[in-house]
């Protein structure tokens, strides 16, 4: 029994573990969610009778398929592929497509599930699902690459579409990949149909901002939390975990907005650059070598490399994660809290686990959660699908001032949300309600479908 839970939520949340078993992030994605609507339920006592909770945590359609390819060697290999379609109240399903060797159906469904309402709180018209394949990317030959992502679309194009599911990237998935897999979708269709991914190459309609979304939209939204506390990004020492897309990106607006990142990392350790990083040197080892992140540290000597390190033991007052899921824990909350750190902004998707979000918010640190801090990225999308649908292109100035208002949108939707059911300053309560009220509505308006 989880205290924190409402009676009437608790056998839900046990119906999902057991309907789900093993699936340990999705139960710990639902759970986080769950804990917070007890008190949507009292003013809202439809929501029960139309069982609108069991509804949102059993997905619309799941689809599991083999990836068969040949390699570079000439040797056959078999992945397996996933799209999760999990709620289509607000438009057609929308997220990223993840290959990581770790993906299996648990994590599709914690990313699907989580992006229902992180796509709620854009406020743009789009659903929730997640997809992906336990392919491994590293250090395969861009052919390679190619013959996987054409595999896969093989199977997936059936499923997708501009009116019915638009996938984009995700870990180990970018613009090659993105490009590979336009590519077999409208050879197999005959359709030029860009709405059909996002994510997509500037001249052939992807949006400016795009690439730069995620990053930039976490950091505004940091920005906004500081903000409320009378702060500012100027001046203020940072950590950015990771050094994929979202983390260069994050680097990039902390800089233009007067900070210093003094971190980064991948999955084999953490450099750290007093100086703070340069980020011409991190865009040329990853963008265009595909180097590890460790090159930094041979190409500067003002650097170290940590190999196998903790980057939460590096000293900062804000830190963004942006690698993976549960790369914070609790101990490492408490060593952040303790080496002053004011703010946390999760360009990741659930990067803190349980134990460490207590930490911050019984700290009392300013915490954006990544279902809300994040949406920069898929909220571009949508503004990538808008141009499309009209066969328009924006250029940067205004798609990226789009990005910013959409972000103060969603911070302050989070904030005064929280703030009307009693958890000022708690963006976690906030971003939970405000994107599941958002969704519960269109549900109930839509009948039992
Ligand atoms: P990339 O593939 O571009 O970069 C991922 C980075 O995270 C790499 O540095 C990678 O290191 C590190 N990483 C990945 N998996 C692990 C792991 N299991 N343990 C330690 N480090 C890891 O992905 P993105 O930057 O696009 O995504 C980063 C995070 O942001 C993810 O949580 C994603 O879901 C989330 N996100 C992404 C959005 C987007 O638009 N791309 C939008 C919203 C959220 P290595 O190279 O060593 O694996
Ligand atoms: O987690 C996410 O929001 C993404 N990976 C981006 C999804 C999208 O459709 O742009």
């Amino acid at each position: 029994m989880s205290p924190a839970m409402d009676e009437k939520i608790e056998p839900i949340y046990q119906s999902v573990i057991a309907r789900n078993p093993g699936e340990t992030e999705f139960h710990q994605a639902v759970k986080e969610v769950l804990e917070t609507l007890g008190p949507v339920l009292v003013k809202n006592p439809e929501f029960a009778h139309y069982k609108i909770i069991e509804r949102i945590c059993e997905p619309e359609r799941q689809i599991i398929f083999r990836v068969p390819w040949v390699d570079t060697h000439g040797k056959v290999q078999i992945n397996r592929g996933f799209r999760v379609e999990f709620n289509s109240a607000l438009g057609p399903y929308k997220g990223g497509l993840r290959f990581h060797p770790s993906v299996y159906l648990g994590i599709v469904k914690f990313l699907g599930f989580e992006q229902i309402f992180k796509n709620a709180l854009t406020g743009l018209p789009i659903g929730g699902g997640k997809g992906g394949s336990d392919f491994d990317p590293k250090g395969k030959t861009d052919g390679d690459i190619m013959r996987f992502c054409q595999s896969f679309m093989t199977e997936l194009y059936r499923h997708i579409g501009e009116h019915t599911d638009v996938p984009a990237g995700d870990i180990g998935v970018g613009g090659r990949e993105i490009g590979f897999m336009f590519g077999m979708y409208k050879r197999i269709t005959n359709q030029w149909e860009a709405g059909v991914l996002t994510g997509k190459g500037l001249n052939w309609g992807g949006s400016l901002v795009r690439t730069e979304a995620t990053g930039y939209g976490a950091t505004f939204f940091v920005d906004e939390m500081l903000k409320v506390r009378k702060d500012s990004f100027d001046g203020k020492t940072c950590v950015v975990s990771g050094s994929g897309n979202v983390a260069i990106y994050t680097i990039e607006k902390i800089h233009q907005l007067g900070g210093k990142v003094v971190a980064c990392s991948d999955s084999a350790g953490y450099i750290y650059d007093a100086n703070g990083i340069d980020l011409a040197l991190v865009q040329q080892i990853k963008e265009v070598e595909r180097r590890r992140i460790s090159a930094y540290a041979d190409e500067r000597k003002s650097a170290k490399y940590v190999a196998g390190g903790n980057i939460w033991e590096v000293p900062c007052q804000v830190a963004m994660p942006s690698a993976t899921q549960n790369e914070i824990n609790g101990k490492d909350a408490a060593t952040l809290v303790k080496n002053g750190c004011i703010a946390v902004g999760e360009g990741a998707n659930m990067p803190t686990t349980p134990e460490g979000v207590k930490v911050f918010l019984e700290a009392g640190i300013a915490y954006g959660p990544g279902k809300a801090a994040n949406a920069g990225g898929v909220a571009t999308s949508a503004l990538e699908m808008q141009q499309n649908a009209c066969r328009d292109s924006w250029d940067f100035e205004y798609t990226e001032n789009r990005l910013q208002k959409i972000m103060e949108n969603i911070h302050r939707d989070c904030y005064n949300t929280a703030e009307e059911y009693g958890a000022p300053g708690n963006y976690v309560v906030g971003a939970n309600i405000a994107g599941f009220i958002k969704v519960s509505r269109a549900m109930l308006a839509m009948g039992v479908v």
